[in-house]
């Protein structure tokens, strides 16, 4: 479908690459629900990028169709928006190809992801993870999208697309929108419960330092009374309490509350209150996203049609740039 309605166009993506943490859901996904009404919106689960790093294909499978199920699940409307898997729209594959002719070593060799990862992995570094910024500038410009929310850490990709665009619209001509990005106020960055100055990660090693989506119950309980805080015994909302910090901040990203209208609720009280009620809003948000995940799971026919239409949706509109792009390099058409 053509974005005939003149609404701003919102493209994101989330890679099936591992268990989804709250870190995603809160960074990511829930903002993702307050956006769809006001903007044509692409959500696709991108597993083009998730093969940058090796993948045992029965867990690429299924964790394709659960991250499909729990976008669906958080309250984003297949009827509304654009559902689809990265790999059913081959226009992905073939603009980053054009898009990688129109890009310099230079500019990739300085991203940030790229150069932490390549200086773990040395010379046995995946081709790959060095052209996937290029892939997601594909992603990005074959939708003319103008805004695309995402966490703090990949804002430098964005920066990259917005230069390709940029140099492609200049060396041919506009040909494509400059995307924007969109980094939401609270829940920008949860950090891990046990060392609450970094980011909250799924790969880290340490399991207790993050909640999944998944997480039953019991899990989420006892992650929560393990959290790391401090020994000041008070509850303020400061950078020097950053375990407090990070817990009053989920609260508050969960219940829409400001941090500091909650802290005054907690005058008088211990850590042990705060971890309840942060263990207790955790689990209130995530239980029905669960069950709707495991209800979606089990009806793979119902998936399967919102990604095929979600598919042809994308198809139509990704392969017109596509064409654009073709015709304007010098590409003689079929
Ligand atoms: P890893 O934790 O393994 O480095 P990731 O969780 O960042 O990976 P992505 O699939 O790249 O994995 O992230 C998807 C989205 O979730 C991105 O937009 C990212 O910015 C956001 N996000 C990830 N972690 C957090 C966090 N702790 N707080 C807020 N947003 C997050
Ligand atoms: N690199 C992103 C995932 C991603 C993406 C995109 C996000 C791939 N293509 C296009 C927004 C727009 C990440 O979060 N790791």
């Amino acid at each position: 479908m053509e974005n005939t309605d003149s609404k701003k166009v919102i493209f994101s993506g989330m890679q099936p690459s591992g268990e989804l943490t709250l870190g995603n859901y809160l960074g990511a996904l829930k903002n993702w629900v307050n956006l769809q009404e006001e903007y044509d919106c692409y959500f696709c689960v991108v597993d083009l990028h998730a093969i940058t790093v090796r993948q045992k294909p029965a867990d690429l499978r299924r964790r394709t169709l659960e991250l499909l199920s729990i976008y669906i699940a958080s309250g984003i409307d297949p009827e509304k928006n654009t559902f689809f898997i990265q790999s059913h729209v081959p226009a992905h594959s073939e603009a980053a190809w054009l898009l990688t002719c129109n890009s310099y070593v230079g500019e990739l060799s300085r991203m940030t992801q790229y150069k932490d990862k390549s200086q773990k992995a040395g010379d046995s570094i995946g081709a790959g993870l060095f052209t996937y910024p290029v892939l997601m500038a594909a992603d990005i410009l074959l939708y003319q999208t103008n805004l695309v929310p995402v966490g703090k850490d990949q804002l430098q990709h964005l920066e990259l697309a917005r230069d390709i665009a940029t140099r492609f619209n200049n060396t041919y001509s506009p040909t494509f929108a400059i995307p924007e990005g969109y980094t939401p106020k609270i829940g920008a960055k949860v950090m891990s419960l046990q060392e609450p100055t970094k980011k909250m990660s799924k790969s880290d090693d340490n399991v207790n330092s993050f909640i999944l989506i998944m997480d039953p119950p019991e899990v989420i309980r006892k992650k929560i009374s393990r959290a790391v805080t401090d020994s000041l015994g008070v509850i303020n909302y400061t950078d020097e309490q950053p375990g407090v910090k990070n817990l009053l901040d989920i609260i508050s990203a969960i219940k829409g509350v400001s941090p500091l209208d909650l802290v005054k609720d907690y005058e008088g009280k211990g850590y042990a209150d705060l971890k309840e009620d942060a263990a207790n809003a955790i689990i209130g948000e995530l239980s029905p996203i669960q069950e709707k995940v495991k209800a979606l799971m089990s009806d793979k026919k119902a998936l399967e049609a919102i990604y095929k239409q979600g598919a042809e949706k994308a198809s139509y509109v990704g392969t017109k740039t596509l064409r654009k792009m073709q015709k304007k390099i010098g590409f003689i058409p079929r």
